[in-house]
């Protein structure tokens, strides 16, 4: 049977609905996959905090055309893509298909997803898409499939897959795949692997023979799940709605990964591993040598409760590019709230284990701000601590608090009388803030490299005093901020003109 898979994120990686586009091609059925990214959304001059997304009507029709006799059309959504799931599901909602949705959003707050659409997956969905195609093709009315809730009916028994290793690798086409090309508006089949050049993520490295090269990025999933539990996370609610455990894939299975990665793209040299927390797997010092003798370097995301001195030195020596560690906070109030009191104690260590042995190796500190229950006091600690421990290479990753729903945070938010936008962007951008503190700006600053004194000078009293206040944060700051970039855009130019 014929199974449309569609995709909007800015990114074309897609792990999971590449992962039950195999399944379904490998039980029989007819795949088609549909990228639509919009990178101009994730630019710096897109001044919209949320995702709107305007997909041209011409795209919509190829796109019902394309799909015309795909009798189930899957979706896949992060929850700042719920007004574009909606949109899209609209144009191509015809009476004999049957549209589903999943991914992070359906996932956290199914009861919201099914107002909108036929079905929703909660969690894994390989096997779930599988059997829902399998009882369409039957002829019976799809019913009673772990994991899918469809619309009218009950909530659904919930199951996990245990082995993630016996998946079959994923798909990446090229036949039967289409990226949508935002310049030309046109929906453009791939005709080879190498046309992923135009898609995957690249960066700059020191090249061997000196200077600068650029290299391609490949995104690899090695386990799911993570074994800390933020209350703020989408793995808050997936140890309750999926596995409390961490899956991970063995080494043989990575080994036929990476091999697939060499062979069919040969121009990728970096290898992405996007777990949520790599360095909790027991056998990661394996892991990382297999990466290396397969001819990639990496880079990963890695929790300072499992980053030992010798598990980083094994990390470096095979290849690590850039460390990226989630901070979020130091204040001890707010690492109480996210549940990261235990989970961050081991960072001064790793701050200076960096900044002695490690100094030319960039470290990525990913930092949550915009969290209404902190006081400047709160932004003021661990502003100050990085301000004494950030390694020499230390980076700055931004990001908004979203509370995303059915999170013990979410559920503390509903107590407190606290208002969540949960389908915005996470990344902080200085000129889309609806508010912007002052504070915040100093963490800008730090961001942005200024000489640690000068932010030092920056986030004393009179300063605080003057403009650490709501009309700065609601009103002066955010507004100026638009405003420069507005005129900017006007005088330079630029078509999109923000509202
Ligand atoms: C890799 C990654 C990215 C990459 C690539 C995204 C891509 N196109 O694939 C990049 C860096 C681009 C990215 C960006 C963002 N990301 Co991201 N990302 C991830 C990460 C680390 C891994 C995703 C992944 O591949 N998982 C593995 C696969 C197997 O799982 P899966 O995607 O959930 O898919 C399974 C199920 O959900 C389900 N499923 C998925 N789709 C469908 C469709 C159907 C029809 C069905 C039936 C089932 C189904 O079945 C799949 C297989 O079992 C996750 C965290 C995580 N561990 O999942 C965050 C995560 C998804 N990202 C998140 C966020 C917030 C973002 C950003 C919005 C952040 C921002 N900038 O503000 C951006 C914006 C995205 C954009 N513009 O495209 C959040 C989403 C939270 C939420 N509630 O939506 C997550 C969960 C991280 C987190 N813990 O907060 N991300
Ligand atoms: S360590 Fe990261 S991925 Fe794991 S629960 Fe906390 S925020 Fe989520």
């Amino acid at each position: 049977m014929k199974v449309s898979l569609v995709s909007p994120y800015s990114s074309i990686a897609n792990i999971g609905l590449r992962s039950i586009s195999a399944v379904l091609k490998e039980k029989g059925h007819e795949v088609q996959m549909c990228f639509l990214p919009v990178p101009s959304l994730e630019s710096s001059w897109n001044l919209s905090p949320n995702f709107e997304v305007h997909y041209p009507d011409a795209l919509m029709e190829e796109l019902r055309e394309l799909t015309k006799d795909s009798r189930v059309i899957g979706l896949s959504l992060m929850s700042n893509y719920r007004e574009v799931g909606i949109r899209i599901t609209e144009a191509l909602k015809r009476p004999g298909n049957t549209i589903a949705w999943g991914g992070a959003y359906p996932t956290l707050y199914p009861e919201d997803a099914l107002s909108n659409t036929d079905v929703v997956c909660i969690g894994d969905g390989e096997e779930a898409m599988a059997e829902l195609v399998s009882q369409i093709e039957a002829g019976t009315e799809p019913d009673n499939i772990p994991n899918l809730w469809f619309k009218g009916k009950a909530y659904p028994r919930l199951k996990a897959i245990e082995d993630i290793s016996a998946l079959p690798l994923a798909d990446f086409g090229p036949q039967g795949h289409f990226v949508y090309n935002e310049q030309t508006g046109a929906l453009v089949p791939l005709h080879s692997f190498d046309d992923y050049r135009n898609h995957f993520e690249r960066r700059r490295r020191p090249s061997a023979s000196g200077g600068d090269e650029m290299v391609y990025v490949f995104r690899l999933e090695t386990s799911r799940g993570c074994p800390h539990n933020c209350t703020y996370c989408q793995n808050n609610v997936l140890k309750k709605v999926q596995s409390k455990t961490v899956r991970i894939k063995g080494l043989d299975r990575m080994k036929r990964e990476l091999d697939m990665v060499r062979e069919l793209f040969p121009f990728v040299k970096v290898i992405s591993i996007e777990d949520d927390t790599f360095t909790a797997r027991k056998d990661v010092r394996e892991l990382v040598k297999l990466v290396k003798d397969s001819g990639f370097q990496f880079r990963c995301l890695v929790s300072p409760l499992y980053a030992s001195e010798e598990l980083v030195a094994s990390l470096v020596e095979n290849g690590l590019i850039i460390f990226t560690v989630g901070l979020q906070t130091r204040a001890p109030k707010t690492e109480k709230l996210y549940n990261r009191s235990a989970l961050n104690r081991g960072i001064d260590d790793l701050f200076e284990l960096f900044a002695k042995k490690y100094p030319d190796m960039p470290v990525l500190v990913d930092l949550i701000i915009d969290n209404p229950w902190e006081t400047t006091e709160d932004r003021l600690y661990t502003l100050n601590f990085l301000l004494d421990k950030l390694p020499p290479k230390g980076l700055i990753g931004m990001n908004s608090l979203v509370i995303y729903p059915n999170t013990t945070l979410w559920e503390k938010a509903s107590a407190d009388g606290i208002s969540s936008d949960f389908n915005s962007l996470k990344t902080w951008h200085w000129h889309r803030q609806p508010k912007i503190r002052y504070t915040t700006l100093v963490y800008f600053a730090l961001k942005i490299g200024l000489p640690r004194g000068l932010v030092r000078f920056l986030e004393s009293r009179p300063f605080l005093f003057l403009f650490e206040r709501d009309l700065f944060t609601n009103f002066v700051i955010p507004k100026t901020t638009r405003l420069i970039k507005r005129s900017y855009m006007i005088l330079s130019g630029r078509k999109t003109v923000p509202k």
